[in-house]
C-alpha cells in the first residue's frame, strides 16, 4: 500500500465508484443537452433524451464523438459554458488541419491538476520533492498539467520546459531535483547526456513520470538504469484534459484511470460494439465533471485493454494497458501527432502525386522521419541542384505543416514499393507497441 493524493476517492469500493459515475453522468448529460447544440441535435436525431440516461448502464445509448466532429465544431461549437467562464485553452501538438482546442473553466483546471497530483503521489512524490518539468509549456498540455499537479501537491516546481539539455542537467544538479517529468525519449536522451558527462552520482533523482508517446518495457528498463530512478507511465490526451487521465502506481502494471472524472469503455473500432473487460479494442472516454469541453463517448483511437483486477497499491480505479496501437493512421513523431494525409496534402500542393513512403525510426533515442516521394515521369529534376532545391522546398513546407523536420528524398517514378497495387505508406521501425502487461 502506498500513499494517495485523494485516499477516499482513489481507494473507493468499485460499487461506490460506479454509483458516483452514474450520478455524475446524469448531470453531465443534462448539462450538454441544455448547453451544446451539437449534442442536443445528435441526441434528438437518435431519439435520446437526458431522462433516458439514468446511470452508466445507459451510456451505450449516447452517440460517439470523433476527432472529425471536433474539427467540424472548431473552434467554439462544443463549448459547454459561457465564454466568460473559460479561463484557459490548450491545444494538440498537431497541426493546422487537425488541431484540437480544449477549453477549461477554473474548476476544470482544478480537477485536471488534481489528476496530475495523484500521478505524482503514485510515483512517490510529496511536498518535499523538487519536480523538474521538462515537458513543453505553452499550448501543449504536458508542461501545464504536470506543473499544475506539482504545484497543487506543494512540491518545488521547476518549470524548465523542453530542450537545452545542458541547462536541464545543471538545474538537476544544483537544485537537487528528485522527480523528472518529460517524454520517455527525452528521458533516455538525458540519461545518455548524463553518462557522457559522468555526473550520475551527483544527482538526486528518484522517480520519473514519462508519457505522451509510446515506450516499451525495454526502454523503461534502460531509463531506470541510466537515471537510477523508478520510471512511471502517464497517459492523457488534450481532448480529455491532458496528462493524468491515467497513471501508473508502484506496481508499474497498467495505468489507473481517474474514474471519478472519466468513464472508460473499450469498443470494437469497426462496429462500435462495446467489448467486455479484458478485450482489446479502442478506448472511449466520457468526461463526467469537466464543464467547458465536456466530451461524451470520445473515440480516442488508442487501442488498449482494461482490467478491474485488484491492484496491490490499494487503488480501486480501473487500469488501462499502455496503448497497443492506433485504430487510425496517426503516428506520434518527436511528440507531434502526424497523419500521413497531412504529408500527402503538402505533396499534392507542390504538384506531386500520392506516390510516397514514410520511414519512421528512433535513432539515439530520438525519432526520425523520412519521406521518399516520386517525381512525375514528365517532370524529372534536370540536375542534382534542381533536385536539392525541390527537396528543400518540400522540407520547408512540411516543417510549416507539422512543425518537425521530415527528410525528403525525391526518387524516380515507380521506385516507391507497391503491394497489390497499393503503396505501403508508413514503415515504422520503432517497435513501440508491445503486448499488454496488465492482469498478468
Ligand atoms: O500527449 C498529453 C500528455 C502529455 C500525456 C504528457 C502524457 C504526458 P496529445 O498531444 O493530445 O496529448 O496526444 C494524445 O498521445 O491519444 C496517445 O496516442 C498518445 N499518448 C499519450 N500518452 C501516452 C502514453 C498528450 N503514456 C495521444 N503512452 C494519445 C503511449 C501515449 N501513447
Amino acid at each position: 500500500m502506498g500513499s494517495y493524493f485523494n485516499p477516499e476517492i482513489e481507494t473507493m469500493p468499485v460499487e461506490e465508484i460506479k454509483k458516483l459515475q452514474s450520478e455524475r453522468l446524469k448531470e453531465q448529460v443534462r448539462h450538454v443537452y441544455d448547453n451544446v447544440e451539437f449534442y442536443r441535435e445528435r441526441m434528438n436525431d437518435m431519439g435520446v433524451k437526458p431522462e433516458d440516461i439514468n446511470g452508466i448502464e445507459d451510456l451505450h445509448k449516447l452517440p460517439f464523438i470523433t476527432k472529425d466532429d471536433l474539427r467540424d465544431q472548431y473552434p467554439y461549437g462544443l463549448l459547454g459554458v459561457d465564454r466568460r467562464d473559460v479561463v484557459r485553452i490548450q491545444s494538440t501538438s498537431g497541426t493546422t488541419g487537425r488541431r484540437v482546442v480544449s477549453f477549461y473553466t477554473e474548476d476544470d483546471i482544478d480537477l485536471w491538476e488534481t489528476c496530475c497530483a495523484r500521478a505524482l503521489v503514485a510515483a512517490g512524490a510529496t511536498n518535499k520533492d523538487v519536480v523538474q518539468v521538462c515537458y513543453g509549456y505553452g499550448l501543449f498540455t504536458g508542461g501545464a498539467g504536470l506543473h499544475g499537479g506539482s504545484h497543487k501537491l506543494g512540491s518545488m516546481t521547476l518549470p524548465m520546459s523542453s530542450g537545452n539539455t545542458d541547462r536541464q542537467i545543471q538545474f538537476m544538479q544544483d537544485l537537487q531535483s528528485t522527480v523528472l517529468c518529460c517524454t520517455p525519449s527525452y528521458a533516455a536522451y538525458l540519461g545518455e547526456s548524463i553518462a557522457e558527462r559522468g555526473v550520475l552520482d551527483s544527482l538526486h533523482l528518484k522517480a520519473g513520470i514519462f508519457g505522451a508517446e509510446a515506450w516499451t518495457e525495454e526502454m523503461r528498463h534502460n531509463i531506470e538504469k541510466a537515471l537510477n530512478i523508478k520510471a512511471y507511465d502517464i497517459y492523457g490526451l488534450t481532448e480529455i484534459s491532458g496528462p493524468g487521465v491515467s497513471f501508473e502506481c508502484e506496481e508499474q502494471a497498467g495505468m489507473h484511470i481517474n474514474e471519478d472524472h472519466f468513464i472508460a469503455e473499450i469498443i470494437n473500432p469497426v462496429t462500435g460494439e462495446v467489448l467486455p473487460e479484458g478485450e482489446k479494442g479502442e478506448l472511449v472516454f466520457t468526461c463526467i465533471t469537466k464543464k467547458a469541453f465536456p466530451l461524451l463517448r470520445y473515440r480516442t483511437r488508442d487501442i488498449c485493454v482494461l482490467s478491474r483486477k485488484k491492484c496491490s497499491c490499494g487503488r480501486t480505479h480501473i487500469r488501462m494497458s499502455k496503448p497497443l496501437g492506433r485504430s487510425d493512421d496517426m503516428m506520434v513523431v518527436k511528440g507531434v501527432n502526424v497523419f500521413p494525409s497531412q504529408i500527402e496534402a503538402v505533396l499534392l500542393k507542390n504538384g506531386y502525386e500520392a506516390n510516397y513512403q514514410l520511414v519512421v525510426d528512433r535513432v539515439n533515442n530520438s525519432d526520425t522521419i523520412a519521406c521518399d516521394v516520386e517525381w512525375l515521369p514528365n517532370n524529372p529534376p534536370k540536375n542534382a541542384d534542381e533536385q536539392a532545391r525541390r527537396e528543400k522546398k518540400l522540407v520547408s513546407d512540411l516543417k510549416g505543416m507539422l512543425g518537425i523536420l521530415v527528410k525528403v528524398n525525391l526518387v524516380a517514378p515507380k521506385t516507391v514499393p507497391r503491394s497489390e497495387g497499393k503503396a505501403v505508406r508508413v514503415i515504422d521501425n520503432r517497435k513501440l507497441y508491445e503486448d499488454s502487461k496488465i492482469g498478468k
